[in-house]
């Protein structure tokens, strides 16, 4: 395959939780001229695996951190190659997108909110621990799909209260909800009456485009 040495090195770097053995592999990747989208996936795949190492015991808060800083940077170096590819960006809809209250995990987040711009929509990321009244702003001003992250069981709760906010405000029929992040599923998307559930930035993607 393709840039399999590449991959081989972002993997390991990745996991061996080191920023600066992350850079240098990622900066190695980009001249080797290995695109960008592929890059952060390698690295978005790596860093489940450092969840699951860190969730064995084998890695420790601060590695995780350190991973997470490495995959960062990367991210604020390919960003803006991740969207110039996409070309002619179509105008598309605005999305609103955000890790909820009480949640600082936005890896996957910002992946899923790069991809989406890729793909031409108007992507308003507004961060992390997101509070919930920020989200149907959003959707007041004219957002027409609105995605919610979270990777935490205590916090998932939180994207069906605001899917209750947005029914409240009359404004749940205007907007394609959108949910994602590890612990959520489609059955649970579907229980708390999302639109799209979202497994990774790709799928999101598609099945966002599919709705237009
Ligand atoms: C990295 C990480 C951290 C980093 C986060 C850095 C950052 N800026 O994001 C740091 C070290 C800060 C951290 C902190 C904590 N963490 Co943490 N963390 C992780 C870890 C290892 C990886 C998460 C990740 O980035 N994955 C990689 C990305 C690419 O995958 P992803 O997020 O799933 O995203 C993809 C899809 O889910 C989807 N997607 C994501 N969002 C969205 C949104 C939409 C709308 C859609 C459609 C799709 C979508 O597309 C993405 C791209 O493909 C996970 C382990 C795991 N298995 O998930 C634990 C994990 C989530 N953390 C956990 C915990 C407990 C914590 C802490 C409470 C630890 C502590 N004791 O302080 C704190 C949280 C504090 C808080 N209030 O939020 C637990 C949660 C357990 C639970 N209750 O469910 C986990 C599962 C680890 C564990 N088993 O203990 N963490």
């Amino acid at each position: 395959m393709a840039y399999d040495n590449e991959t081989k090195k972002l993997h390991d770097a990745l996991v061996s939780c080191k920023v600066p053995d992350i850079k240098a592999a990622v900066d190695e990747a980009h001249a080797a001229g290995m695109p960008a989208n592929d890059i952060i996936n390698v690295l978005g795949d790596s860093m489940s695996e450092v969840g699951v190492l860190f969730e064995r015991g084998k890695l420790f808060l601060p590695h995780v951190l350190a991973a997470a800083n490495g995959m960062k940077a990367a991210m604020e170096l390919l960003g803006p190659e991740m969207a110039a590819d996409a070309g002619e960006a179509k105008d598309a809809a605005a999305v609103v997108m955000g890790t909820v209250e009480g949640d600082v995990h936005d890896i996957g987040k910002s992946i899923c909110s790069t991809m989406l711009q890729c793909a031409g929509f108007e992507v308003h990321d507004l961060g992390r621990d997101v509070p919930k009244a920020n989200f149907v702003e959003e959707v007041k001003g004219g957002c027409t799909f609105c995605g919610m992250s979270a990777l935490m069981t205590t916090t998932m709760t939180v994207q069906k209260e605001i899917i209750d906010m947005l029914k409240d405000a009359g404004l749940r029929d205007k907007v394609c909800v959108m949910v994602g992040g590890a612990p959520v599923t489609q059955g649970y998307a579907d229980k708390i009456g999302a639109d799209i559930y979202g497994e990774s930035a790709s799928e999101t993607t598609r099945k966002a485009k599919d709705k237009l």
